[in-house]
């Protein structure tokens, strides 16, 4: 013990830990919500600086018994995110019986954190967060001024035990300030709308046909209408005429519907529909727009608020790329040799067997990107695209980059170098914490979160898959990575590269009528993205209820807006105002409440008024769920409960805890 020592042992169940511990719960009701979010905090975090090497103090042996384990340098123990430092902690399941954080030192951080603030000696109390496979995660909200403190752990039974002081390291890994509060929208910008018809044809003289010398498919075609069916042998080179014009036009309805983080899929020159292939990464496809059509959307998004993701692909080039054609016809003399894995020269373009490809497609070579010049050109590409006025990069196939890490922690860098507050996503299907260091992605495609987690308990077929399951699956996402990271989760079911919602929840294939139940299904799926830390993206075209099944291209088929369900519109309109209008759905802390049967709760904030309990029943009975203690609101119909609710069949609702009714 120092001088400034943890207080004395107390026994549990003494006076003086209840006062304590009342103490530290009033403080932590007391602390404002959202602390004003400090900018620095970020350039600190971003600065790359090595954190001092930090020695753990001894976890008592009595802690240790506990499988207790904390290390304030791992991020998923310690991260800033809205404005506050989220510290959490591991012991063995039903170990405690309460923890609190005692502030050391604090408050009188670098002085470019903000204005200094006093809060030693002060008591923050933890909650339980979650449990799974054994253990529990306990978790506090602090000021981010904390440099110093001590983790107090009351145990079942045995004395209290104090551990620490612990440090808080410099550049701790820190959330941007603008991920948790947005409602993201996937635009495949061929399939979107068409707002411009006279650029429909440029599609053909891009496409891949024209440099493809393996190509044995039909030529690629302009489609005569928006409702024209994909013909089947035409996978990605059928173009439907959507757009950048097409996106600027419906901008005042994306507005409407509460969207206020667009994702486009790829917009550079490229041999097919899906833009994957590029021949330039810096020209834009010209059956899509020009550059000034670029800037006019961004204009535009910006004024209304909303920010822009550009989908960036550094694995793989198309055939009619001007370094890959540069290669094909000097060889090994080409300056650009180095840039891809030649086996064989020479060879034609398309042919898979003569170079390295993105999963061994001809169509796709891969880039080398341990080449320092291709490094270097592909940062500039990245750059160049935020300066153009995007804020933030989807990051196509990362795992099937060469030396994958060492690019993307060097792209992080350069991205972070032009804009800060830049997001950065990659498409990683798994959930693969080895990204999320804070050296790389902010954030991964969470699929392993929507479809893996979110899809199984929506559907409700399987009792396997029921809410005591989903509620140990959410536990392990949420003990398994940084608050921080999940605040900043891009959250998705579905994309352009899976079957549609709607269809995996039941709805049917392309052309099929829905059945009631299965739109119960979307909603509820819905409802439960929209619950969870981050950012729910919602692919084009689910918010019409629209079908399509992962076969021929159907699922990305062009939104039908004649057809378009308003039921569903409306209801995706209503998600987005609840995220907006309820502070508890951008909070970070997410706490497991109940999983029992088909019932799944979750709480979203800490335990005073304000905070949320989501709730989703995915069976097809109406069933009873037991409440929290208070008056708790439902945010939809504006109705109050007590002690317990009812979960409408395949239904959801989002709780709200009153004021003054503890
Ligand atoms: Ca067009």
């Amino acid at each position: 013990m120092t001088r400034r020592g943890a207080p004395p042992p107390v026994r549990p169940g003494s006076r003086t830990l209840r006062l304590r511990l009342a103490r530290a719960f009033l403080l932590a009701t007391l602390l404002p919500a959202t602390l004003p979010f400090a900018p620095s905090a970020v350039a600190r975090a971003e600065e790359g600086a090595a954190p001092p090497a930090t020695t753990l103090p001894a976890t008592p042996p009595a802690a240790a018994a506990l499988g207790f384990r904390h290390d304030p340098a791992d991020p998923t123990d310690l991260s800033i995110a809205e404005g506050r430092l989220y510290l959490r902690i591991r012991v063995d399941d039903g170990s405690l019986a309460a923890a609190s954080v005692q502030i050391v030192a604090g408050g009188t951080g670098p002085a470019r954190t903000g204005p200094a603030r006093t809060v030693a000696g002060a008591a923050v109390a933890m909650v339980r967060q979650a449990q799974a496979d054994g253990h529990a995660a306990w978790i506090a909200a602090l000021p981010v001024g904390v440099h110093r403190y001590r983790i107090e752990l009351a145990p079942m039974s045995g004395d209290p035990i104090a551990v620490g002081p612990y440090e808080v390291p410099s550049g701790v890994a820190t959330a941007l300030p603008w991920v948790a509060h947005g409602v993201g929208y996937q635009i495949f910008p061929d399939r979107f709308f068409n707002g411009d018809p006279t650029n429909d044809a440029r599609a053909l003289a891009s496409d891949a046909f024209n440099v493809d010398a393996r190509w044995s498919g039909p030529a690629p075609v302009v489609l005569p209408s928006w409702a024209s069916a994909p013909p089947e042998s035409l996978c990605c080179h059928a173009y439907y005429g959507g757009d950048l014009q097409g996106i600027l036009d419906k901008l005042p309805y994306l507005a409407a519907e509460g969207v206020d983080v667009l994702y486009l899929n790829p917009i550079v020159d490229a041999g097919s529909a899906h833009g994957y292939d590029a021949s330039s990464f810096l020209d834009v496809a010209p059956h899509l727009g020009d550059l000034a059509t670029v800037r006019r959307l961004l204009a535009r998004a910006h004024a209304l608020g909303m920010r822009v993701l550009f989908d960036f692909v550094p694995d793989h080039t198309g055939l009619g790329f001007w370094a890959f054609r540069n290669v094909v016809r000097y060889g090994p003399n080409s300056p650009y040799w180095d840039w891809y894995v030649v086996r064989r020269w020479p060879f034609e373009p398309g042919d898979a067997t003569a170079y390295a490809g993105w999963s061994g497609v001809g169509s796709l070579p891969q880039l080398n990107t341990s080449d320092p010049g291709v490094e270097r050109y592909l940062l500039e590409v990245a750059r160049y695209w935020l300066t153009v006025g995007f804020d933030g990069l989807r990051v196509d196939a990362p795992n099937a980059l060469v030396d994958g890490h060492t690019f993307v922690r060097a792209l992080r860098s350069a991205v972070k170098s032009v804009r800060p507050d830049a997001y950065l996503v990659g498409e990683i299907w798994s959930a693969d914490p080895s990204w999320l260091q804070g050296d790389q992605f902010d954030s991964l495609m969470n699929y392993a979160l929507g479809r893996d987690v979110l899809l199984k308990y929506a559907k409700g077929a399987s009792p396997l898959f029921g809410g005591r399951w989903a509620q140990t699956q959410l536990a392990r996402w949420t003990m398994g990575q940084p608050t921080a990271v999940a605040a900043m989760g891009f959250n998705v079911i579905d994309s352009h590269d899976t079957s549609r919602l709607l269809t995996d929840l039941g709805g049917g294939d392309w052309g099929d009528t829905p059945s009631p139940s299965a739109l119960s299904r979307e909603r509820l799926a819905s409802a439960l993205l929209y619950a969870m830390p981050g950012l729910p993206v919602t692919f084009q075209g689910d918010e019409c209820a629209q079908l399509g099944q992962k076969a021929g291209d159907l699922e990305r088929y062009p939104v039908q807006w004649d057809a378009c369900d308003a039921g569903m519109q409306a209801h995706y309109a209503l998600l987005a105002r609840l995220k907006a209008g309820l502070p508890a759905l951008s909070d970070p802390l997410w706490l497991a409440y109940r999983g029992q049967g088909s019932v799944l709760a979750f709480l979203r904030g800490a335990p005073h008024p304000g905070q949320l309990l989501a709730a989703f029943n995915s069976g097809t009975a109406a069933v009873p769920l037991e409440l929290p203690a208070g008056m708790w609101t439902d945010a939809v119909s504006g109705r109050s409960y007590r002690g317990q609710v009812s979960l409408p069949a395949v239904g959801w609702r989002y709780l709200v805890l009153a004021a003054g009714a503890q």
